[in-house]
């Protein structure tokens, strides 16, 4: 039970299973290992998919000759596991260029480098399979609002989306974007910090069609919002193309933990959304394992994130299939149909009605929501004790 099959379309970035455990504060704890060795690594955990930023795989000052050996090589990984690449992105906040940001930076080179340097990950993402395109604009921002104006940094975003937009189709290339939202880290200010931003700057855009968004559990937590409220927000707009799963105590650094390890009861409700709306997308980790450990705990690491998805999984089923909770929320929710005409077509007949309509106030407030009830038998779900 509870093994990772493709049809779950679980993936994991080259910079996640294959991350170092560099820190601010201290150097690496692991050593470098290659796309090839990683590649190898998520097909014996199970995984689906393997996404990546253009430097994940190609080192920035890498020759063209250099560059199609990796491509090679890492090409041949895929074809002896069948891992598949569903995603890419661009990496463009490590280099000094990038330091005051790509695409809004103040400078029109920087910003052009930006450019130049996407449509190359682009060429890169698509060659290898990806049909996602994130965007996750980690340097896209301030520290102090005195050296740019939010509403031209906008503009910048905006110009710069849009001339991606048209590249692709330009190529034809079936490829979609999404946008990932964070609120800070590593600027003190990040452009499009929570979902709800992003959602109003697509439809801003010259093709709102082909962006989405890439939420993060631990982008959303960091501002202590709820990320449950967040995806569904992105669903409702039919703009989840993406989802990046992690954990992490809410008001903290990106502590980007394995998924379902902090806040299990947050990952149930996450977990049972996509579940029950059908989302069919990747379920993709960015996460990383501790620094305390070696390559073969991050295996158990990468497996935790998937299992513990399917336990979820399972748990929701479950809570869906409870007669005693299925009962309370029909009473919850129950409805005459007697003002269901408030939700047809607008006239003045309804306000008419609904004008004459008297209420009970003092028995709408008496009403007793049994939630306490309810919340307990999902926690006893969660523990296991039912
Ligand atoms: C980086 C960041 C993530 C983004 C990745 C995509 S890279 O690790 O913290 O949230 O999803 O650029
Ligand atoms: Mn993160
Ligand atoms: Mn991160
Ligand atoms: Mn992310």
């Amino acid at each position: 039970a509870y093994e990772p099959k493709p049809e779950h379309k679980f993936t994991f970035g080259l910079w996640t299973v294959g991350n170092v455990g560099r820190d601010p504060f201290g150097n690496p704890t692991r050593d470098v290992i290659s796309p090839v060795e990683i590649v190898h690594m998520l097909a014996e955990v199970g995984a689906w998919g393997v996404n990546f930023h253009d430097n994940d795989l190609v080192p920035i000052d890498a020759t063209p000759a250099e560059r199609d050996q990796i491509v090679r090589d890492f090409k041949q990984a895929l074809d002896e596991t069948g891992l598949v690449v569903p995603m890419a992105t661009t990496n463009l906040f490590t280099d000094p260029a990038f330091k005051d940001g790509a695409f809004t930076s103040n400078d029109p080179n920087v910003r052009a480098y930006a450019l130049q340097k996407t449509i190359n990950a682009i060429d890169l993402g698509v060659e290898l399979g990806a049909t996602t395109y994130v965007f996750w604009g980690g340097r896209e921002g301030t520290e102090t609002d005195s050296s740019k104006s939010p509403l031209d940094s906008t503009k910048r975003f905006r110009d710069a989306i849009n001339f991606l937009c048209e590249y692709v189709q330009d190529q034809g290339y079936d490829l979609k974007f999404a946008l990932e939202p964070k609120p800070n880290e590593p600027r003190s200010n990040i452009y499009l910090p929570t979902v709800g931003e992003a959602l109003g700057f697509i439809a801003t855009l010259d093709h709102p069609e082909m962006v989405g968004v890439n939420p993060e559990v631990a982008h959303e937590h960091m501002s202590g919002l709820n990320f449950v409220h967040g995806v569904a927000a992105a669903w409702d707009a039919g703009k989840l193309f993406h989802i990046d799963l992690n954990d992490q105590l809410y008001g903290r650094y990106d502590q980007d933990f394995r998924f379902g390890s902090v806040m299990p009861k947050q990952a149930f409700y996450l977990v049972k959304f996509l579940e029950d709306v059908g989302y069919d997308g990747s379920r993709h980790y960015d996460a990383h394992a501790y620094r305390s450990s070696n390559y073969e705990d991050v295996k158990y690491f990468a497996k935790g994130c998937m299992r513990t998805y399917l336990i979820l999984k399972e748990k929701a089923a479950q809570f869906n299939a409870d007669p005693e909770i299925q009962e309370l929320l029909a009473e919850i929710n129950a409805d005459d149909g007697t003002f269901s005409y408030l939700s047809e077509v607008y006239n003045k007949e309804a306000v008419g009605k609904l004008r004459s309509t008297e209420f009970d106030r003092q028995a709408l407030g008496a009403r007793n929501l049994p939630y306490e009830r309810l919340d307990q038998l999902t926690i006893e779900i969660l523990l296991g004790a039912r």
